[in-house]
């Protein structure tokens, strides 16, 4: 965990640089397929909701939240990931949410810098990280 400063241009630049983003969603993708097939399923999708703030935080629900509307939002988001209905998400599938919810989160951060707690590994680390060595380069 460790605290950055981003605001939207942050999380933005990250998405526009499709081979870090691709990169960063792909490490996600890998460390989320758990049995290792090359695609999602709905249990492990589960899995990475569990663990991701990101994705909480943007449909602004909160801890408290009851197992029973957790269940019924897990599935509307996992339905949104397998576009083409399959039962289950491919890598394809996966980026292109993962840039609409980023997209979304930095429309929603927009030009007021805000200071965030941030797991390691995170997208938004990894977006904080790139602009970081940006302004070590320049
Ligand atoms: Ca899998």
């Amino acid at each position: 965990m460790s605290v950055v400063i981003i605001d939207g241009s942050t999380v933005r630049d990250f998405v526009e640089d499709t081979d870090a983003f691709n990169k960063s969603v792909d490490e996600q993708f890998f460390a989320l397929d758990v049995n290792g097939d090359g695609i999602l399923s709905r249990a492990e999708m589960r899995t990475a909701f569990e663990s991701m703030r990101l994705i909480e935080t943007h449909f602004g629900m909160d801890v408290k939240t009851v197992p029973e509307e957790l269940t019924k939002l897990y599935d509307s988001i996992f339905e949104r990931f397998d576009r083409d209905s399959s039962g289950s998400v491919d890598m394809g599938e996966f980026r292109s949410e993962m840039k609409l919810i980023m997209l979304a989160v930095a429309d929603g951060l927009g030009t007021s810098p805000i200071q965030i707690a941030l797991e390691k590994d995170s997208l938004l680390q990894k977006a904080a990280d790139l602009e970081s060595s940006k302004l070590t380069e320049t």
